[in-house]
Parts: structure tokens; sequence; C-alpha cells
């Protein structure tokens, strides 16, 4: 490997020693290292060309949204350029992107109501940094990425491509799905039909995709891959997805995933505080099917790859999918008896 990227830095930098190199493994789709160099230390990342086969499209949102918020001072991350003027590298292997490392703490979860508010605050700030951009000049680069009903409908039709063997383990899953749904239906429409505004989003605010200093300082958020027009209700729930619950997302002991009540009202009454200047009605009325829905659509994919034979995500072993489809479910179950016992909403 050092090699590889020795060879890579050179369309950066002219003498380079490359002193560690260590993959980070808390991505399922690209090729992430960091590494320490006499240049400094880097994150070297190789972009998975099967979910992102329209390349020229992710590096132009991906350069125009990391540009635009340094110019509006909103911090973040900085992709370094080549001789040749480019953010990227076209090698045999794939496209690559080097960006400098920010000293910082990956969290998976969220440890404190303080830290959710810290979250949940930050999150609206960078919504808000956006809402002059125009939606239209960014590209679609994944198709229905967030079309949750398509999501599911793709997992109703999984007799038609999946092993017996897989659709009979899988099957109260499917069933607990199709039973659950509607609860979400209506505003995973709103958004496709946009009434439910579309803006410019993340679409993958995984707690472990924002930095943290070692005193718990909220640094940035990173990973722009799929940075799209959407609906600010999935960053919400991706955020909290993750954040508010009790272990990760592939924990197989159902007994510790649990619903992290505190920390959800904590981040929610942040956004909304920090958010209101910007959100419609529409958002407000929908901010707390944010989480069900995308737990649901989450659900759905990883159950889809799974009857798929697992050639999207990334797995370690044969039921992995399989594992991460039940956490979704089982933190689905429990958020749903709050919700319903505030709100009655699902
Ligand atoms: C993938 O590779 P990573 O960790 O950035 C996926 C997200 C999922 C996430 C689940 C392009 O993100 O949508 O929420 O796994 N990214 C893509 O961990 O599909
Ligand atoms: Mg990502």
């Amino acid at each position: 490997m050092n090699a590889r990227l020795h060879t890579l830095l050179l369309h950066y930098f002219n003498e380079i020693v490359i002193l560690t190199v260590e993959t980070l493994q808390s991505g399922l789709i690209n090729s992430t290292y960091k590494s320490e160099t006499s240049q400094g230390t880097f994150i070297i990342q190789k972009i998975n060309q099967e979910v992102f086969p329209n390349i020229g499209e992710l590096l132009h949102n991906k350069t125009k949204v990391v540009a635009y918020l340094q110019n509006h001072n909103f911090p973040t991350i900085e992709f370094l350029k080549t001789f040749k003027d480019s953010y990227y590298v076209d090698t045999e292997e794939g496209i690559w992107q080097v960006s400098r490392y920010i000293s910082s703490c990956v969290q998976h979860k969220i440890d404190s109501p303080e830290m959710a508010a810290q979250l949940g605050g930050y999150l609206a700030r960078f919504h808000s940094a956006l809402t002059d951009f125009p939606v239209s000049e960014l590209e679609i680069t994944i198709p229905d990425f967030h079309n949750t009903e398509k999501r599911f409908n793709d997992l109703c039709a999984s007799s038609t491509f999946a092993s017996k063997e897989r659709l009979l383990n899988a099957h109260k899953d499917i069933e607990y799905i199709k039973e659950n749904f509607q609860s979400v239906q209506s505003i995973a429409v709103a958004i496709q039909k946009k009434t439910i505004p579309e803006r410019v989003v993340h679409n993958d605010t995984k707690v472990s995709n924002f930095l943290f200093s070692e005193n718990g300082e909220l640094l940035t958020i990173i990973d722009f891959d799929t940075v799209m027009p959407g609906s600010v209700l999935h960053d919400i729930g991706d955020a909290l997805r993750t954040g508010a619950s009790t272990a990760p997302e592939d924990e197989q002991d159902l007994t510790k995933v649990a619903f992290n009540v505190a920390i959800y009202t904590a981040f929610i009454t942040a956004y909304i505080k920090e958010g209101q200047s910007f959100l419609t009605p529409e958002e407000l009325n929908a901010i707390h099917f944010s989480l069900p829905l995308i737990l649901l659509e989450q659900a759905c994919r990883f159950l889809e790859d799974y009857l798929r034979n697992d050639t999207y995500y990334e797995v370690q072993y044969d039921t992995h999918n399989l594992v991460r489809t039940r956490t979704q479910l089982h933190l689905f179950e429990h958020v749903k008896q709050y919700l319903n016992k505030q709100f009655n909403i699902l």
C-alpha cells in the first residue's frame, strides 16, 4: 500500500516520504486511508465507482459545495489540488482524492444531551449555510437515493431475485416492514412531490461523519460524496438513527439496542431553535417523522442487499446485512412506541 500511496501523492508533491499508513474502517463504500508523511498527515480515499459510476457529477457536487461553504466561512474539509490543478487523480485502480487530516476523534454515537444539542444545532447551521446555494446546480449522483417508497417497493420485489434460503431467513423482517411502512408513507411521498421542500443536503449524516475535538467540541462535517438535492428530514433522521441509539448499527445483541429519548429531545430542540429561520411549516410538522422514516429506509436497503447476496455494502460475515436490518427495526419499534405515546403520529 505504501508504494501505491507514494506514487499517488507524487501528483501533489515533488518529494514526499510516507511514514505510516492506517486503513480507516468506518465507511462501508469507499476505501479510506490515513497517512502520516513528511508533508503532513492526509486522508486518502479511493472512490467506489460501482456505487458512484457518474464520478464527474460526484466531484462536481462535492467541489462546489465545499468551495461554497469555505467562501461562507463555514469550516469544512480541504481537498488538495494536484499539479494539474485537479481535485482528484484518475489511476488504473480508480479515482482518488486527498484531503488534509483534521486532528479529531470520530464518534459513533452521541454520549450526552449536551453533545446532542451541539450536533442538532450544527446540522441546522449547515443546512442554513446552504439555503442560498442553487439546488439546480447540483447533479443527482445516485438517482432515488432517499426515495423511501422506491426502496420499499424494491424490497417487496425481492422474491424475484433472492435465494429461497435468504428469503426464509428474512421473512419476518420483510413482514414487519410491510406492516409498518404505511406509517411513514405519506411523508415519503411528500418529499418526492417536493411539498416538503427540496434543499441542498448532505444525505449521509451518520454520527461518524462529524469530527469532534478531544474535549468534545464539534469541528466539522465530512464525507460529501452524497451531497445532492434532498430533504433535511433525511439528514436529521440519519444523525439520530446513529446518534440516539445505544449501540452500533451492526450490534448483534439486540438487548443492547435501545432508543435514547434524552439525546433525541436535545437534538431536535436544538435543531428547531437554529433552524426556525429557514424551516417551512411542512418541514416543522414532519420533523418527528425523520427518524422512523430513515430507520425503515435503511432497513429496506440493508435487507435488499442481504437478499441480493451482499453486493453493495461491505460485509464481514454472512448475515451482516441481516443483523444491520434488525438493529434498524428494533430501534424503529422503540421509536414508534415513544412517538405514539408523545404525539400519536405513527
Ligand atoms: C454508506 O460508506 P458510508 O459509511 O459513507 C451509505 C449510506 C448508509 C451508510 C450506513 C453511498 O455510507 O447511505 O447510510 O453506509 N452510503 C452510500 O452505514 O450508499
Ligand atoms: Mg458516505
